[in-house]
């Protein structure tokens, strides 16, 4: 099983290189890193976190939108760039760099300037790590600190029990149970300009040089029975928990998919009943087919959109996860579903409480899946407003409404649904968003399952492809008009693709800018390309190097590493 994998740990550069599996000049960059770290701090560094990145200008090809918060299985896979953290232990005399777990963080770009900060323990229900993220404006150093992060309050998610780095690794109440100070030197493959580093990379490689530098990963060699055992999927839970600090209340995939992901393949990744995830190669690749399969190859097309996904959250992202929440528990209620008074139930849980699937331990069973997700569909039709009480627009309902078709009461409502998130909408699409959730899941499996075939007949190529295309196509129309997260750049910028001899073009990430990835035949990508640049308005006038940065075909990647320096 690949979550339950260690964390990949080289001291051989040409181990590591060959591990990537990609066709990018990691050496130069791995080089000088070290060197710059060596000129800023005064010593060698002694770990190197790797965290291949998503960011605005460069997701994956995942498959699967808007439904890893409620806990259906996405199908992403890792890129090329990533996000490289230099760090070693402080060791200087001044008694003030000694504080526990105090941070110098520094930055190559020179845009992010030189950070410190130091977590604290302060009493609340009990004495408790602290380290305070600004939640209102985007400071880089804060997808630092996320990696620090101590305690969640809020457990959104009910499989997401790690109770935090810190608290979980040094006791509060403990004074001899301290993380060390240490310097830390970051960069990302990010092209220049594209404004945010990848998020889930950096907490991801944040939170694993915080590991490494403390000596918590070592352990696992040591002992691999040790309850502390950091395996890449408590790696991913970790990350997760740590991104909400930032604000956003995602889902898991990311963090998956840059954690666990394995070179020239995507990676099925199953939230339900637990995270679970399997590699599986994509028809382009490598390892998959012979001489004469055509092979297909992802292209990332920025629409140049920015999306700032912590700054709109309340009428963006953390608004559909509330919409979803409320669906599942409307649905619950109105299919008879037993749901617990308090419990946020997920749309993945109604469906297997309908469907008498286990929800503690064996793995999904995957015709009661496919079965599931087909009645879901159907089923959500109750949710639609006509047909009910409190008619309002464009199947929307108001706040009353949703409360009142929850039968939980205004008070407990907001305490489950609404207390710990901050969001904002007139009208919440319930129907809309909860349809989107069960047929996207639906063709997640499918795409999975097609790429799953094509790599034991090969010879079915092109007519998998285009069966990838279709399903792609379907859920940008599905992004676009059920779940709502695409714009009108990114809609052209898709349309536009298919124009230019695309199997299938969507959007890529959590939309409202970002974005599209695109299949093509692998003997098309330059004239494809070529396409794009002159139609899509917002190219024309860009340099040479801008317009690289914004369309380029991608490869699927491995997923974090640490290198320990000898
Ligand atoms: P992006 O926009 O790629 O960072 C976000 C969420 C995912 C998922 C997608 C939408 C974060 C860190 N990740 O991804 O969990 O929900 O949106 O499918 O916010
Ligand atoms: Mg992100």
């Amino acid at each position: 099983m690949a979550a339950s994998l260690p964390i990949p740990v080289f001291n051989n550069l040409q181990d590591l290189y060959q591990n990537l599996g990609t066709s990018l000049n990691h050496a130069e960059r791995w080089d000088n890193l070290a060197k710059e770290f060596k000129a800023r701090f005064g010593r060698t560094p002694t770990y190197i976190a790797r965290a291949p990145g998503r960011v605005n200008t460069s997701p994956d090809a995942q498959q699967g939108e808007h439904i890893d918060y409620q806990l259906f299985g996405v199908f992403p896979a890792a890129i090329e760039h990533d996000i490289l953290i230099a760090c070693a232990p402080r060791s200087s005399p001044d008694q003030h760099h000694h504080t526990p777990g105090s941070v110098i963080a520094e930055n190559l770009h020179k845009k992010y300037t030189r950070q410190g900060f130091t977590p604290t323990r302060r009493p609340t229900l009990g004495p408790e790590w602290h380290l305070d993220i600004d939640k209102t404006e985007l400071r880089w150093e804060s997808y630092v600190k996320a990696g620090y992060y101590a305690r969640d309050e809020f457990h959104f998610l009910i499989w997401c029990s790690s109770n935090g780095v810190l608290n979980h690794y040094f006791a509060p109440n403990d004074a001899e149970s301290v993380p060390i100070p240490v310097d830390l030197l970051v960069t990302g493959s990010v092209p220049a300009g594209s404004g945010l580093s990848s998020s889930a990379a950096m907490v991801v490689s944040s939170t694993l040089a915080f590991l490494a530098v403390n000596g918590l990963l070592d352990k696992v060699e040591e002992n691999s029975q040790d309850a502390k055992t950091i395996t890449k999927g408590s790696l991913v839970e970790m990350a997760m928990e740590n991104e909400k600090r930032v604000g956003v209340n995602s889902g898991g995939m990311d963090q998956a998919a840059s954690v666990i992901s394995l070179a020239n393949s995507a990676l099925y990744v199953s939230f339900f009943p637990q995270l679970s995830a399997k590699p599986i190669p994509l028809p382009g690749s490598s390892n998959s087919g012979g001489p004469g399969t055509p092979h297909a190859t992802f292209i990332c097309a920025n629409s140049l959109v920015v999306s700032d996904k912590a700054v709109h959250a309340k009428t963006r992202y953390n608004l559909r996860v509330v919409e979803t929440l409320a669906a599942a528990r409307i649905l619950a209620v109105r299919l008879g579903v037993h749901v617990g008074s308090r419990e946020k139930i997920t749309l993945r849980t109604v469906m297997a409480r309908l469907m008498g699937e286990t929800e503690d331990g064996a793995e999904a069973d995957e015709e009661k899946l496919r079965a599931g997700l087909e009645r879901m569909a159907q089923e959500v039709e109750c949710l639609r407003p006509q047909e009910a009480k409190g008619h309002a627009d464009e199947l929307g309902v108001t706040l009353e409404t949703m409360i009142e078709w929850s039968e939980m009461g205004r008070e407990a409502f907001n305490d489950v649904y609404l207390s710990w998130v901050d969001v904002e909408a007139t009208y919440f699409q319930l129907y809309k968003r909860a349809k989107h959730v069960y047929l996207e899941a639906l063709r997640v499996l499918q795409f999975r399952d097609l790429c799953l075939n094509a790599s034991s007949n090969p010879a079915e190529g092109s007519s998998v492809l285009k069966a990838l295309g279709t399903l792609m196509n379907e859920s940008q129309e599905s992004c676009a008009s059920l779940c709502e997260i695409t714009c009108p750049e990114v809609d052209e910028l898709a349309r536009l693709a298919m124009e230019a001899g695309a199997y299938g073009s969507r959007v890529t990430g959590a939309g409202w800018g970002g974005c599209t990835v695109s299949l093509v035949d692998e003997t098309q990508v330059d004239s494809f390309i070529a396409k794009i640049k002159a139609s899509y308005g917002p190219y024309k006038g860009l340099e040479e190097e801008a317009l690289r940065e914004a369309i380029f075909a991608t490869k699927p990647s491995s997923g974090a590493c640490v290198y320990k320096f000898e």
